[in-house]
This record gives C-alpha cells, structure tokens and sequence, in this order.
C-alpha cells in the first residue's frame, strides 16, 4: 500500500532528473536529499521495531552496524541482461565495457551501501587500463574480491579447446593451457588488489563411460596443485562444485566432499565454495556451510535463488527461509569459527526479465534481511534449549527471530552509511535506468552470460 502511494510521488525524481546527472554521479547529497521524504517514515517504522527488540536485550547499535559492514561482491559479468539458450532480452543501456560495470555497481554501492565489491570474470573482464580502472574503483570505494578464471568456454585462438574437459582433460596440452589461464588470472587479480582465485569447473561428462571417474578427478587434483604453486602467500584458492550443467552425467567437482577432498589436497590456503544454486533439490545447505566452518574451510559463498536448478534466480525470492537457516549457520560460524577465515561473499544471480540493477539490488536487500534476522537469533537461549532437546522452543527461537521484520534496521544501516533508505524507489525516482539508456543508447550487449 504505502509502496504505491510513495511510488507514484515523483517531485523528487524529477528534480533529479532535470538537473541532468550523469549515471555515476548518484552523490550523497541526491541521496539524503531523496531521504528526507523518506525519514519520517522511517523513523516510525524503526522506533516500532527498536521498542520490542531492546526490551528483548537486543543490542540494536551492534547490530546496525555488523549491517553496516556487511559487503558483497557483484560479478563483472552481472550487470547486463542475462539470458536462457532460447534468448536474451536487453533491458537498453547496458554497460560495455569493465570501466562501465564498474560505474554500475558504483550505482548499486552508492544506493545501498553493501556492494562495495567487484569480482571480475576472465578473459570477459580484463582491464584495458589497470591504473584507470583502480583508480575509477577506487573512487567509488569498490574493492576488487575474488577473480574468477573461465575455462568453460573456448576463446578465439585458444590452441586447444575445453570442449572434453579443461583442468580434467585426458590430454596435458590442455590441462596446461587451462592451468596457464588460471595462473594469468591470478596475476591480472594481483594487479588490482585481489586476495583470492575462485575456480568453477564445467568438466566433467555427458554420458556413461565416457571418462575414467578417477582418472579425470586424479587430473583436476595435479592441475590445481599446480595452480595453487602459483597463488601469492597471501591468497585463497576457492573451489566451486556443482552437480550438474553443463554436463548432464557426471561433474568432476560434483559436491563439497569432492571440493573439501581438492581444497585438502591442495594445502591451508585453499577452500571450498558454496553457491547456493549448486545443490541437487533438498540438500541441506546449511549443515554443510555449518560443517565446513567447523574444520575452518568455507572459503566462499555464491548467493542466488532457485525453484528446480541452478536457476540463478533473485536471492531470497523462491525461498527465503532457507536462506535464513543457512545465515543462521554463518552467523554461528562467524562468531564461534575463528579457524575460518572471513569469507569471500559474491551474487551469482541472473536477471531474465529484470533490470538488472534493480534485482541485484533486490537480492542485495534479500541478503541484508536474512543476515538480520539470523543476528536476532539468540544462540544462548537457542543452546539452552539445544541441551534440554526442548525441540519445540528450538524452533520457536529460530521463528520468532525469522518473523520479526528487520527491514527498518537495514534502511537504518543504509542511511547511517549513507545510503537510500528505500534504494530501489530511489534508484526509479532518481531516473537512472533512463539515464543509463540515454548516455548508452539502446543496443549495447555487456560482455558475461
Ligand atoms: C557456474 O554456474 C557459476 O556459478 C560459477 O560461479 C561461475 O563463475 C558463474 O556461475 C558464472 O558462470
Ligand atoms: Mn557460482
């Protein structure tokens, strides 16, 4: 209701608008400009709120601020459209290139204050301008997480092809070629700050007896001992499983075991990488996240959504209290794990039919909220009850804190970093999508998926 209301107020919109910003000029004085319509709003939302949570015990500065805090990578590869092998529907204005995507996510930074992170995708993202590009990053306070190589598809003048296998392939041309990839990765990341390598294989086969099961993972096991020979003594190697796609019988790196297996093989600097997408239906995400940060080797997290697959959807729109119980476990792990290190946290999300900046807007508030409401948890109480087998108060903590909404305490982070109490209203008022198609123009096809 009041979404609606608020939505078709557009005076400030306009007077955005008509002053003709230019897309990465969303500064901090159109942002609190654009709050003070929102305060009031705010303030009443919160104080509700703040009410029953500190008569709870709840430490509501503490937990703004861990909000506060909390940034997430966004892929070079996310900010266009993305696509199903039946099409591809551009939203216009897309960005062209990295200088471009970086202004993007600047946009999504600026709004919200949690995307304060760019992860780059070779050979689709390699700067141009390494100075340039720091520089702009920079300016925008966006740090350069994770890299990711590809070798999942083949590049023009590649000598061998991944079309068998890259880091698994029976033939070590190949192995070698894509081990050199990785190492080029690396040294492309070192440049612009990055700390870690994240490696997501598509090897593996599409029918029964077409590779040796121990053959291929015995080569992805030397192939990343390799790899790892190269990474800087103050890097992580991040390895992704999936258990499917684009191989539909087996994949080398199928599950965390497989990962775990790889990550041990390889020595303390590598870890396994969760994406939330890459489960088969029903898997308990949140077990496996809990006991990966118990033997200190959670490295990574992917966020996205799925109803069947590895649909890539919004995060938290087909289930949100999956995504709660998994944030539970992190939380857990980020407050008793010491032997983890902190993690490496990216969206993996595709964006169909959306803008693509409002739905990475929208998983980034989906995130923020089940960050929250695990926050709200009380792991005291929750242990008490644990230890009693009081399973019916277990749950009743873990639904109370789930039902509460924390949305206010997220716009008060947000504001308090300076950012749009309500960043999708005010990224539609503030007319940048418009704007973005008018310096762009409509045609342009950013590099990615
Ligand atoms: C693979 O499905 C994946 O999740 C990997 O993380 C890739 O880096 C990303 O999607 C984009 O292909
Ligand atoms: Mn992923």
């Amino acid at each position: 209701m009041e979404k609606t209301s608020k939505s078709s107020d557009r005076s400030i919109g306009s007077f955005f608008f008509m002053n003709n910003f230019t897309a990465m000029e969303i500064n901090k004085n159109q942002i609190s400009e654009y709050n003070k319509n929102e305060l009031q709003r705010h303030n009443e939302r919160f104080d509700f709120l703040a009410q029953r949570l500190t008569k709870q015990n709840h430490n509501l500065s503490e937990i703004v601020s861990r909000l506060s805090e909390f940034q997430v990578a966004i892929p070079s590869w996310a900010l266009g459209a993305g696509g199903t092998r039946f099409g591809r529907f551009s939203f216009y204005g897309e960005p062209t290139n990295l200088e471009q995507k970086i202004e993007d996510i600047g946009i999504i930074h600026q709004l919200t204050q949690t995307a304060g992170a760019v992860s780059l995708h070779i050979p689709w993202d390699i700067p141009s301008d390494y100075k340039a590009i720091k520089e702009k990053a920079d300016a925008l306070s966006i740090k350069f997480d994770a890299v990711n190589s590809n070798t999942f598809q083949d590049q023009i003048n590649s000598a061998e092809s991944y079309k068998y296998g890259s880091l698994s392939n029976t033939s070590k041309a190949v192995r070698d070629q894509a081990i050199q990839h990785n190492l080029d990765v690396i040294k492309i990341g070192d440049k612009l700050g990055s700390k870690a390598l994240t490696v997501w294989l598509a090897d593996g086969s599409s029918f029964p007896g077409q590779n040796n099961f121990q053959t291929a993972f015995q080569n992805t096991q030397d192939s990343l001992i390799d790899i790892y020979k190269g990474l800087p003594d103050d890097w992580k190697l991040l390895v992704e499983y999936k258990p499917y796609e684009p191989n539909f019988y087996s994949t080398v790196i199928q599950d965390w075991g497989a990962s775990l297996m790889l990550a041990n093989g390889c020595g303390d600097k590598a870890y396994t990488l969760v994406d939330l997408g890459h489960h088969l239906p029903n898997t308990n995400i949140e077990q496996i996240v809990a006991i990966l940060q118990l033997k200190g080797k959670l490295g990574g997290f992917h966020f996205n959504d799925s109803k069947y697959g590895d649909d890539d959807l919004t995060v938290g729109s087909i289930k949100p209290y999956a995504l709660f119980l998994i944030f539970n476990e992190l939380v857990y792990g980020m407050q008793n794990n010491p032997q983890n290190p902190d993690l490496a946290w990216m969206i993996d999300a595709s964006h169909n039919i959306k803008d693509p900046l409002e739905d990475l807007i929208q998983s980034l508030e989906a995130i923020q909220e089940a960050y929250a409401k695990a926050l709200l948890v009380d792991q005291n109480l929750l242990k008490i009850a644990q230890n009693d087998n009081d399973v019916v108060k277990c749950q009743e903590i873990l639904q109370n804190a789930y039902r509460t909404d924390v949305r206010p305490l997220i716009e008060r982070a947000r504001m308090n970093a300076g950012g749009a109490i309500q960043p999708i209203d005010a990224y539609r008022a503030l007319g940048v999508r418009a704007q973005l198609v008018k310096e762009r123009g409509k045609n342009t096809v950013a590099t990615g998926l």
